[in-house]
């Protein structure tokens, strides 16, 4: 018997490896490579990867992703792993697969802007920038590469989504589908390096410095070789970032050799340099089909996809084809092959192959080759979690969703009654030299799994606040933005505020049963019974509660109003259930620290550190509340 099993797991073995290996076959035998300097109109060069489909009988579409994360494998002899991902479906419909460079990074020359803003003046070739990049690609490829049907679609995930969009803006003829994934947006406002002027420096930090990713580091001349990394001295990024606080002993250890960390360290504020990264500004005028999409619990670009699309829609009002799906996933989940769950908690069904199945691959089927058919693909398609179905819709936010206000209560209830007592708060000390984690567990580089994990920890701590209804009698589901509106007053001149919204499970449930499939340590079995899963959070750096542009001090013990949208939500609280509202001044190393002093926190000094008291007040004449976007029951 034992020789039978191990028979058997050689068979299994060498059947994958042939399977893998017969697919890199399959398109080594199907399609030529073609390394190629595309020349801009300034004269800058840009490597480009091409994979062409040896089929000469048909023309082919292309399809192009612009990086700024290396369009590697580099040599005319190794191809990109495209067919172990969904986009193996590309190569069996015979596209044209092209893999860019952006000026400045990995092969390309030039020179690297984060975010580059748009020039709004072009008078001459030396006036470029990624719309320009854009059309001069795709106008070389239409005219070089044989046998392609002149039509061209881009795509592309988090900062490929940014280039996605910035060529989309670009209106050359051939490009007739765009489809922006997650896009890089506005990072001060709702993005990666910010939500509302709050730093989130771990994210930041391992991205751009030199012990995490590298991106920031300089790049003198074309290169296919990634930047070397340091070691960190801990794993344990609480402990690692609290002793490299103030932000100026991060710099130091960035060897002042990072530009974009300096430019952050330089622009504290959302400023004209920052207002000309917004990339919305190239969301108009857009002549290809908008396929926007992203993640309900993406940790980088969630505010990207949903606010990207929004922008498009209204400045876009007689687009043929401007639609959205967000489906229950981390960042990049829908290319996988596993969406079935994040985290602990279990969508029901693979929501990523159905994504790609029935929405991504017959937009770019139908808009380059015209073949099939996406009238049903509906104006937004949206994973409820909760109740784990999707939803169609004519329009986002819903048009019959009603905003009711839910409020913060005595004794630590939530309710949708205004309240009537004369005087009540909750009060906590934010301490900066201990904050609260953005997680319950002890690791190093950000999880994805944070933005759904149990938030018990939290509501445990002295100085987190938390109010949460009666059990629900019925499932009440929400689609649209929550805003946050509260009432506070702090003993110091600024302070931070993080709103958490979150589902309580019932204790009656039982441990996790999601079946894994493809992790190789299948989950550990966590007690779900009182789960309280964590739907969105966002925070507020307090003294841009009235402008990103023109940040105010609190007066110290001054009731003072503190409003700000949480975000966009798809999630139904099912009946058994609880709604609970969470209230903090600290996510750390989510987000730096806040000295809970009014002034430039990139230039704080250590002993600048101070404990804040925080009332969140919740009485008649100071109402604390949520606006919920309740969904009652629009179909298409
Ligand atoms: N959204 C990702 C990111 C960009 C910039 C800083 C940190 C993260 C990404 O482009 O993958």
């Amino acid at each position: 018997m034992k020789k039978l099993i191990i028979l058997i797991i050689v068979l299994l073995c060498t059947h994958n490896s042939y399977a893998r290996r017969n697919d890199s076959l399959w398109m080594a035998r199907r399609y030529t490579k073609i390394e190629q300097y595309i020349p801009m109109r300034d004269g800058t060069r840009l490597f480009t990867s091409i994979y062409v489909p040896d089929n000469n009988a048909e023309e082919h579409p292309i399809l192009l992703t612009r990086t700024p994360y290396s369009c590697t494998p580099y040599g005319p002899d190794t191809l990109r792993d495209f067919w172990s991902t969904y986009e193996k479906a590309y190569l069996q419909e015979h596209y044209i697969l092209v893999v860019q460079d952006v000026r400045g990074k990995w092969m390309s020359e030039g020179k690297f802007e984060d975010v580059r803003p748009c020039k709004t003046e072009k008078k001459t070739n030396k006036d470029v920038d990624e719309i320009t990049d854009c059309w001069d690609t795709i106008d070389w490829l239409i005219k070089n590469i044989p046998n392609n049907n002149g039509k061209v679609g881009l795509f592309g995930t988090s900062y490929p989504g940014f280039y996605s969009l910035m060529g989309a803006a670009c209106g050359h003829p051939a490009l007739v589908a765009v489809s922006p994934q997650a896009p890089c947006i506005d990072w001060f406002t709702g993005d990666d390096d910010h939500h509302n002027g709050a730093f989130f420096v771990m994210d930041e930090f391992d991205y751009d410095g030199p012990y995490g990713l590298g991106f920031g580091v300089p790049h003198p001349q074309p290169t296919s070789k990634p930047p070397l990394s340091i070691s960190y001295p801990v794993h344990d990024n609480y402990k690692f970032y609290l002793e490299n606080e103030p932000l100026s002993k991060l710099t130091r250890l960035t060897g002042d050799t990072i530009r974009f960390w300096k430019d952050l360290m330089n622009h504290a504020d959302y400023d004209d340099w920052w207002k000309a990264r917004d990339a919305r500004k190239a969301a108009k005028d857009l002549k290809p089909a908008m396929l926007w999409v992203g993640g309900t619990f993406d940790a980088e670009d969630n505010w990207g996809a949903w606010n990207g699309y929004l922008t498009a829609e209204k400045n876009n009002p007689h687009m043929a084809f401007n639609k959205l799906v967000m489906g229950p996933w981390y960042h990049g989940q829908w290319s996988n092959n596993d969406g079935t769950h994040l985290g602990n908690i279990n969508f029901g069904s693979n929501t990523a192959t159905w994504y790609q199945q029935n929405i991504e691959i017959p937009f770019f089927n139908y808009y380059l080759k015209g073949e099939g058919d996406i009238s049903k693909i509906a104006k937004a398609t949206i994973f409820i979690s909760g109740t784990n179905e999707w939803k169609e819709f004519a329009q986002w936010p819903p048009r019959r969703k009603q905003d009711e206000k839910i409020y913060l209560q005595d004794n630590d209830a939530l309710g949708w009654q205004a309240p009537k007592s004369a005087s009540s708060y909750n009060e906590y000390v934010s301490d900066p030299h201990k904050p609260v984690p953005y997680t319950q567990d002890v690791h190093f580089n950000r999880t994805r799994n944070y933005m759904t994990d149990d938030q018990r920890f939290a509501d445990r701590r002295p100085d987190v606040a938390s109010f949460k209804t009666d059990i629900l009698q019925k499932d009440l589901t929400l689609t649209g933005n929550v805003l946050a509106s509260l009432q506070v007053s702090i003993s110091t001149t600024d302070a931070d505020f993080v709103v958490k919204l979150i589902d309580v499970f019932p204790d009656s449930l039982s441990y996790n049963n999601v079946n894994i499939y493809d992790d190789p340590d299948p989950v550990l079995k966590y007690p779900m019974g009182g789960y309280e899963m964590l739907v969105h959070g966002e925070i507020l750096r307090g003294k841009y509660r009235n402008s990103l542009g023109k940040p105010e001090p609190f007066v110290p013990g001054k009731i003072t109003s503190v409003s700000f949208k949480i975000g966009d939500v798809a999630h139904t609280f099912k009946k058994g259930h609880r709604i609970m509202v969470q209230v903090q001044s600290s996510w750390f190393p989510l987000v730096d620290l806040n000295p809970q002093r009014f002034e430039n926190i990139y230039k704080a000094k250590k002993e600048d550190f101070q404990k804040s008291t925080i009332r969140i007040y919740h009485d008649s004449q100071y109402p604390s509340y949520l606006v919920l976007p309740v969904f009652n029951g629009e179909q298409l």
